[in-house]
């Protein structure tokens, strides 16, 4: 495996977050945001020499992850929480989603153990727990530190509970990780997107059979996360199904990808959304994954990050523009992250 793969991912996390922050939750997303709208609002920051793309809470948690498997040369729950609250309480202008804040606050009134740090996780949303994204939008680093695919699911999975006790919050992480795992190991002269499909559907499958916590009713003033966490159907085997039907026809417009998929704040919509936005241009390259998931409107910068990140690990960093690199804040740190993370496994 190359280096510049691993560069390359978390590259794409940080890009995918910083170009499609500008366009998050827009008025104008609901319905997906045309091409044009996107080019010439980027362009405005490519173009002019002192522009720069500044990041969110996406990649700042994702730099977290990083940090703190680096340092511990693995999983340490109480430094990766210790790690989350502290770059929040640097920099709390990030953007970052109104659960996970309380969650901090928790963390922030007494010493953080073993024993009590999934606490405040498993109280949120009236004992619901999380579907949000934010387990699923910082996980890169993870797929990159892991030796196996075994090992990937089990950190994925407890430092998703660290903030998103609920399953789909959990699976959702799984999921982008194992996505992010095995576009780490494909080659670009033989992948093929309904091996990779049925490679993922296989895992979620077990994963899925295996997750016991039951999913909440918490109120929510956006109608559409409400119906995804009610209904008992939802599964991403059933949304991996739908990408597989969506993107056998060459033809299938955004509006159909966005009814069937979603592209919400919560993990049920994104993370799929992030996957088609990937398989559906895997012959463009990296600026068209880039720019498909970011027209898909809605939650922009996490479903561009992670789209992207699997489309880093996918392509390697030299097929992404030098000029995004350089607009996109802290890139040195992530490209040096990558190398760290590569050099774990030599
Ligand atoms: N737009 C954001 N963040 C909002 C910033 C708001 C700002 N802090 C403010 O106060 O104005 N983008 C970022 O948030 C997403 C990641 O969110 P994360 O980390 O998953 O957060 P959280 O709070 O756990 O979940 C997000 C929302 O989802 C709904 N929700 C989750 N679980 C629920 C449940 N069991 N029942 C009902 N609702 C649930 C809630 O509305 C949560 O607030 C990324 O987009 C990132 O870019
Ligand atoms: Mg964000
Ligand atoms: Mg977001
Ligand atoms: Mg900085």
């Amino acid at each position: 495996m190359s280096i510049t793969k691993y560069q390359g991912c978390l590259l794409g996390a940080l890009i995918g977050d910083c170009m499609g922050a500008p366009f998050e939750m827009s008025y104008f997303g609901r319905n997906g945001i045309k091409r044009e709208i996107i080019l010439n609002k980027l362009s405005k920051t490519l173009e002019k020499k002192e522009s720069t793309f500044g990041y969110t809470d996406d990649s700042a948690m994702t730099k977290s992850v990083a940090h703190s498997l680096l340092k511990n040369n693995g999983f340490s729950r109480t430094d990766m929480a210790r790690r989350f609250r502290d770059d929040y309480i640097k920099e709390p202008f990030r953007g970052y989603g109104g659960g996970v804040v309380s969650i901090f606050q928790q963390w922030n009134t007494k010493e953080i153990t073993d024993d009590n740090v999934y606490l405040p996780s498993k109280h949120q949303f009236d004992g619901s727990g999380s579907f949000g994204n934010g387990a699923a939008m910082r996980v890169a680093p993870i797929p990159l530190f892991a030796k196996s695919p075994d090992q990937c699911i089990e950190i994925a999975q407890r430092a998703a509970q660290l903030t998103h006790y609920n399953k789909h919050g959990i699976n959702g992480a799984i999921l982008q990780a194992l996505a992010i795992f095995h576009a780490l190991q494909s080659k670009k002269d033989n992948f093929k997107v309904d091996e990779f499909l049925t490679y993922l559907k296989k895992q979620m499958k077990t994963i899925e059979k295996a997750s016991k916590v039951k999913i909440g009713h918490h109120k929510n003033e956006n109608e559409n996360i409400e119906e995804y966490a009610k209904s008992e159907n939802f599964s991403y085997c059933s949304q991996l199904e739908v990408i597989e039907k969506l993107i056998s026809n060459e033809n299938t417009d955004l509006k159909t990808v966005i009814e069937q998929i979603g592209h919400d704040i919560s993990a049920m919509t994104a993370v799929p959304a992030a996957i088609i936005s990937f398989l559906k241009n895997i012959d463009n390259g990296f600026e068209e994954v880039l720019y498909y998931a970011i027209s898909l409107g809605g939650d922009t910068d996490t479903i561009a990050s992670m789209a992207c990140a699997i489309a880093g690990a996918f392509y390697g960093a030299q097929d992404i523009p030098k000029l995004w690199i350089e607009k996109c804040e802290d890139s040195d740190i992530l490209v040096d992250m990558g190398e760290k993370l590569y050099q774990v496994h030599s």
